[in-house]
Parts: C-alpha cells; sequence; structure tokens
C-alpha cells in the first residue's frame, strides 16, 4: 500500500476517536480527554486541521483548575461507566482547588501544552487565527506553568515534582518500583474498586494488581487532603523529580518565550522559568557514571539509578550540555536500547534491555511507544546525531505501518499491544509525514 494511504487511515483513526469536542486516545480502553496525548493529538491536527487542533486545546484547557493545574483527564459525562477511576472516585468537587464545570482527575501530567500550542501557530496557514487562538492560551499557559513553580518547586530551584505515577505519563516504569515499595500493602486498607484495564487489554501487557493497589492508596491520600499540594506534600510517599516530565516542562519554557513574542507579551518569566529548571536538571538529575538522566527520590534525596528513555529526554527539552549528550547518545546507542542497524531491536524501548526484569510487552517496562521515540526523535535532531535521528523517524513509520497503529510494540519482533486504533500514534505518524 504506498504511504499516503496509511496517511488516510491514521487520519480516519482520529475521526473515529473524535467526539465533536475532543479526541479520546482510544475509544475502547480510554474512553474520556487525557492531558499529554491531547497535546501529541493536536499537533498531529496542526498538519492539516488548525481548528480541530484549536479545539483539542480549548477543550483541554477549558477544565484547567482554579490553581492552575490542568487535569490528566477531563471525564466525558455522556460516557462514564468504563473506565477506572471515574469522578465517583476522584472526588475533586472536595476542594476549592478544582474546576467546577467540568468533572476531572485530579493529579495533572508532562505539560506538552505550550509546545504543541507553538506547532499549531507555526503549522498554521492561517496566521491571524493561530495568533488569536495563542492570545487565548497563553494566559492559561502562564497559569499553569506558574502553579509548578509555586506548589510543585519545593526547593526554589526549578526542579518540578510529580506526586504520583500516573503523572509521569510512564505509569508502571522501573523507576517508580523502588519509591513505591515504600508503600506496605500489608500496612494498608483501600475501598473496594474493580480495575476495568485488564479486562479489555491482556493482564500480561498491563500493571500488575499491586501497582494499582499503590496507585489507589495515593489517590486515597490525595482526597483526605482535599488536593491541598501543601498537605499533600508532607504526607505524600511518592514525591519525585522526573526527568521526562522536566524535560517536557523545558521544552514548553522555550514555547513560552516564543508564544509571548509573537503576541507581544513580556517573556522574562519563561526565561528565567527554563533557565532554572534546565541547570537543575544538569546538576542534580545528571549522572556521569550512568551517563543518563535519573530521576530524583525526593524523600530520600538521592537519585533513583534506574535507566529508562526517560534519562535520555532533556535531549528534547535541550536541558544536556554538550558533554552530557555525547553521554547520553553512548548509552542510548548501545545494546542496552538499540544500536544502530542492531537487528534484534526496534527504536528505542522503554528500559534498558539488559535488565533482568526488562520486558518486551508489559506496558512502560520494556515495550517501544511512539511518543517517547518521537521525542527522542526531536531531541537527536536539535543535537544534530543526524544519522540515529533519521533512523529513529524511519521506524516510528515503520512500525505502524507494519503492525498496525497500536498503544505500544514488542521492542524485539514489532508486534502492536494494549490497545488498537490508538490517537497519539496516528497523530504523530501525521506529524512525521507531512
Ligand atoms: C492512566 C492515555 C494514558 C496515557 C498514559 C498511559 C495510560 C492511563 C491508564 O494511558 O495511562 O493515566 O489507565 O493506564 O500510561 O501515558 O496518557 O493514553
Amino acid at each position: 500500500m504506498p504511504v499516503y494511504e496509511y496517511l488516510k487511515t491514521a487520519k480516519s483513526i482520529l475521526d473515529k476517536n473524535h467526539n465533536g469536542r475532543f479526541t479520546v486516545p482510544s475509544i475502547h480502553l480510554y474512553p474520556h480527554q487525557w492531558n499529554w496525548d491531547s497535546g501529541f493529538i493536536a499537533i498531529g491536527y496542526s498538519r492539516y486541521d488548525t481548528d480541530r487542533a484549536i479545539q483539542e486545546m480549548v477543550s483541554l484547557f477549558e477544565a484547567q483548575w482554579e490553581n492552575g493545574m490542568l487535569p490528566h483527564i477531563v471525564f466525558n459525562p455522556d460516557n462514564l461507566g468504563r473506565y477506572f477511576p471515574e469522578p465517583d472516585f476522584w472526588q475533586t468537587d472536595i476542594t476549592p482547588f478544582s474546576n467546577k464545570k467540568h468533572l476531572t482527575s485530579g493529579i495533572t501530567q508532562p505539560p506538552v501544552h505550550a509546545y504543541a500550542a507553538l506547532k499549531i501557530y507555526e503549522n498554521a496557514k492561517d496566521k491571524e487565527k493561530a495568533k488569536q487562538f495563542l492570545r487565548w492560551i497563553y494566559p492559561k499557559l502562564i497559569k499553569l506553568h506558574r502553579y509548578f513553580y509555586l506548589e510543585r518547586n519545593p526547593d526554589d530551584n526549578g526542579l518540578i515534582y510529580i506526586r504520583h505515577p500516573w503523572e509521569s505519563g510512564m505509569d508502571n516504569s522501573p523507576m517508580w518500583d523502588p519509591v513505591l515499595e515504600r508503600i506496605d500493602l500489608s500496612q494498608i486498607k483501600l475501598p473496594p474498586f474493580k480495575r476495568k484495564d485488564n479486562r479489555i487489554i491482556d493482564p500480561e501487557q498491563r500493571p500488575k494488581d499491586e501497582d494499582y493497589q499503590r496507585y489507589i492508596y495515593l489517590v486515597e491520600l490525595f482526597k483526605k487532603h482535599r488536593y491541598d499540594e501543601r498537605k499533600i506534600f508532607h504526607d505524600c510517599p511518592f514525591i519525585v523529580f522526573d526527568p521526562l516530565f522536566n524535560s517536557v516542562l523545558s521544552v514548553s519554557n522555550e514555547a513560552l518565550i516564543k508564544i509571548a513574542d509573537i503576541i507581544g507579551e513580556d517573556c522574562r518569566q519563561a526565561e528565567e522559568w527554563y533557565l532554572t529548571t534546565a541547570r537543575s536538571m544538569r546538576d542534580i538529575l545528571y549522572s556521569k557514571k550512568g551517563k543518563i538522566f535519573y530521576a530524583y527520590d525526593y524523600i530520600e534525596k538521592k537519585q533513583i539509578e534506574v535507566a529508562t528513555s526517560a534519562g535520555f529526554m532533556p535531549l528534547f527539552g535541550g536541558v544536556a550540555s554538550h558533554s552530557q549528550a555525547v553521554e547520553l547518545f553512548e548509552y542510548m546507542d548501545s545494546t542496552s536500547f538499540c544500536k544502530l542497524h542492531e537487528e534484534s531491536c526496534l527504536a528505542i524501548p522503554n528500559y534498558d534491555r539488559t535488565r533482568e526484569d526488562f520486558s518486551t510487552k508489559n506496558y512502560w517496562r520494556g515495550p517501544v511507544w511512539i511518543n517517547i521515540n518521537w521525542m527522542l526523535y526531536q531531541g537527536l535532531k536539535r543535537y544534530k546525531f543526524k544519522q540515529k535521528a533519521e533512523h529513529l523517524e524511519k521506524t516510528i513509520l515503520e512500525l505502524p505501518i507494519r503492525f498496525g497503529f497500536y498503544e505500544y510494540f514488542d521492542s524485539v519482533s514489532g508486534a502492536g499491544y494494549g490497545t488498537k486504533d490508538f490517537s497519539w500514534t496516528a497523530a504523530l505518524f501525521i506529524d512525521l509525514l507531512y
């Protein structure tokens, strides 16, 4: 089939997942609007339909919380009962900080939105319309970033913490194992709950029940503190600086500076945010020994020495120094992740392949994800690792063409896992083909 036929397929997946207001990640598994998914989806739309791209972002930001947080899920009231946990569980109406017009979760996700908004402008044919959108969204983006720097910046050094694995977007990443172990399941009491995900998808490809019990424990803790950030911070066993989250924030800080310039606003605040986060990431998250950026456990005050693709994201954020970038590249381009032209792997898996607990098919514990590889591709281009970047671009296109538009892919065979017709796989495929 010629490539433009696949482009048509990708667009039809987005059409199928679009409900007139926003695009769900997948009709079957994720029937609501997700935070960073919509950022990637908007980037895809921006290539051929500015209105849809804008609508995607507007729908998401209309549910922004009073305190600036952008929730990780905006629930579709017409579609309740098919996902867990839903609003009856999150109970975000118990806090004055939440959005009172929309049903949402009570956590956030990597803030890719300023970056996506800039892409919408850059790819738009009608620049005046796109500029009008930038004027609308700019104060909301500032409010979101300000929330991070005021509420999630405990050492005032620009390192922003996440307080739930779902906030990382890489839910059951092995990075979080040592931190989550702190939640002793034999010592806690949880309300009864029923997962829905592992009835739709083979449980071998999803997090374990023990993971979910800990995820739910954390949600219970947030509710106990009525989503008050200060109170949560003092009581939460999961307070972590994630290199992916902070890299995405950095790329969005950079985009905010450009947006401010386009619409004639003062960009000094975003410049300061960009510099402080980037500097602290280089100083505190980088490991010379590991040749990678590690997440940082704020409670134990130490790096979590688990190497995942999140540790290469400072290339995307433009945060890595030149020498760090060279070392990151060496590690990424080794058999641990996938060496150029190596035959037994496809693209960059999510976890070091030489680790004993590496899995080619379990969710964030080893498979290949298109959004991650897309960000790494941008990062490699940015730091001029041309050959590897081109190779990655080719593989990102090849995977859905050969195996379908799946949520994630087996890092050895390429087989598609999770849900099929997955929106960000389609959207980023479109982005690369334009
Ligand atoms: C929980 C929607 C989301 C992605 C995340 C991915 C997965 C949810 C889940 O799906 O998480 O937020 O139920 O597993 O891990 O990155 O945004 O596609």
